[in-house]
């Protein structure tokens, strides 16, 4: 017998041995603009918004998801085949999987293809917020000064040819600026990156942008649009073959493209909007008016403890974060990056208790069907250590804290980008927007020990601290000598 395809049709068939959307679908307004269709945000907003619909019925809170690039194309294509459903499967660490069809996005947008749609789209007044999952990248910073990169091609493109917007910010002005046109409120700008200050970050780079490319609208935006920042969080892996055919066997289900994450989840948002905004409190969103000490924990502890395990286990060969944790030299390796670098920098945190909020993380890490691929732990590291890591092993410097975990992991990434092949001579996989040039650096170690260093834009001046610099030699030295990254970890713990 064929497999049942997911889409709108067949959901009373799906229904009857799966969990799927109660409410009206055709009825659904979209409220919302998400830029960024991946794995997380299915998981994790537009899940909320899900239970929002299935619990309180607010139907204008629609999500018309939005691709931007090229790459987009194939997301686009599989969401518009099933009526943009999706299956969402909940993994339990005790093997229990829960799985869910998920209608909260209402349609989707690819804006190579129609531009003009989703400019039109941002700019109706049903639309109330505009929320971006980009990555890290996606904001163009430089991240050692923080400033907006005019450099990128693409935005120098968008300033000549405003009426040909190509990145977030082109599509950005252009929809607040009908919105102006038209006497319209402003939208909330909604950025759920793993990004300090997300909100201000986003905040910052759309009003340089709007400055160069039209002064009056930048004053328009500086007074009328709110940018809340926000803290999120659920651990999101790659969706694997595995998963689908697990539908397929299991539900004779046929969904292209599902989403695997772990049960956890949280939201911290500032209630700081400038249009109306979800009643998303009913679902446990916590609603503050200062996000920052739990985007500095949650940054500091979980995405740079990810990657304190990832870099390290791609040179071992571990393939996943689970089995690193499931070898006591990284999961202890961690353990002490967190209780001797982590928490001095972050102090206490009001309402928190950060020894239970580490145990946590280890529980979750250590989940074994949630099966996260250090590649996808490891991939864009550049955009995720100096925001992650570094700032931390700065801060150590300057109070003369522990620096030796966070400096054997910049050195192990030296390695790692260095290297084509990991410790059991398979290839590596390096995602990283910045491969080539980290490559050629790492590659002059042999010549130059802190030849990697020398990218000020990662690192700043790390190259003229002497404590760090003899740390990181000493370190450097031992990798590539005794090529085995866990035996200098065990060294450590
Ligand atoms: C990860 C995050 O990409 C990474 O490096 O640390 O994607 C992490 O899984 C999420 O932020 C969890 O909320």
């Amino acid at each position: 017998m064929g497999f049942i395809q997911l889409n709108q049709e067949n959901i009373p068939q799906i229904s009857s041995h799966l969990s799927c959307p109660n409410y009206n679908r055709q009825a659904l307004k979209t409220g919302i603009v998400h830029i960024g269709v991946g794995g997380f945000h299915r998981s994790h907003q537009a899940y909320y918004i899900h239970q929002l619909l299935e619990k309180h019925n607010a139907l204008n809170w629609g999500i018309c998801g939005v691709g931007l690039r090229e790459a987009d194309r194939k997301i686009y294509d599989i969401l518009k085949k099933q009526d943009c459903l999706y299956t969402l499967m909940v993994q339990h660490p005790n093997g229990t999987i829960k799985s869910e069809v998920i209608g909260s996005m209402k349609e989707m947008l690819l804006a190579v293809d129609t531009p003009d749609l989703v400019i039109n789209k941002m700019a109706h007044v049903d639309t109330k917020i505009v929320s971006l999952t980009i990555t890290e990248g996606g904001y163009n910073f430089n991240p050692s000064t923080g400033d907006f990169n005019f450099e990128n091609k693409d935005i120098q493109d968008e300033l000549k040819h405003p009426d040909k917007p190509k990145t977030i910010f082109g599509f950005l002005t252009a929809a607040l600026r009908k919105r102006r046109a038209e006497g319209l409120p402003s939208f909330s700008i909604l950025s759920c990156d793993n990004i300090q200050h997300n909100g201000d970050v986003a905040h910052k780079m759309l009003l340089a942008f709007a400055q160069k490319q039209d002064a009056d609208l930048a004053i328009w935006i500086a007074k009328n649009v709110n940018f809340p920042n926000t803290m999120v969080d659920r651990i999101t892996p790659v969706t694997t073959p595995e998963a689908i055919n697990y539908l397929q066997d299991t539900y004779n289900l046929k969904d292209e493209w599902p989403v695997v994450c772990e049960p956890f989840i949280q939201w911290v948002v500032e209630d700081n909007f400038s249009n109306a905004r979800p009643p998303l409190e009913k679902l446990g969103v916590q609603f503050v008016s200062d996000v920052s000490p739990y985007e500095k924990m949650k940054i500091r502890l979980l995405n740079a403890g990810h990657s304190v395990l990832g870099i390290p286990g791609a040179i071992h060969g571990h393939p996943t974060i689970n089995a690193c944790m499931e070898d006591p030299v990284f999961a202890k390796f961690m353990r002490h990056f967190m209780d001797k670098e982590v928490s001095p920098v972050l102090g206490t945190i009001e309402g928190m208790d950060l020894e239970k909020y580490k145990d946590s993380l280890e529980e979750r890490f250590a989940n074994p069907n949630i099966k996260d691929s250090v590649s996808r732990i490891c991939s864009e590291s550049s955009a995720k250590l100096p925001k992650f890591l570094i700032p931390t092993l700065k801060e150590n410097l300057a109070t003369g804290g522990s620096i030796k975990y966070a400096t054997l992991i910049l050195a192990a990434w030296c390695y790692y980008s260095d290297q084509n092949i990991n410790e059991n001579n398979e290839p590596l996989e390096i995602i990283d927007s910045m491969k080539a040039e980290l490559h050629q650096l790492a590659k002059n170690t042999s010549n130059d020990k802190i030849a990697f260093l020398k990218q000020h834009e990662l690192f700043g001046n790390l190259d003229k601290n002497q404590r760090f610099v003899e740390e990181y030699i000493e370190t450097i030295q031992l990798i590539y000598k005794e090529k085995n990254i866990r035996k200098l970890m065990k060294k450590l713990i």
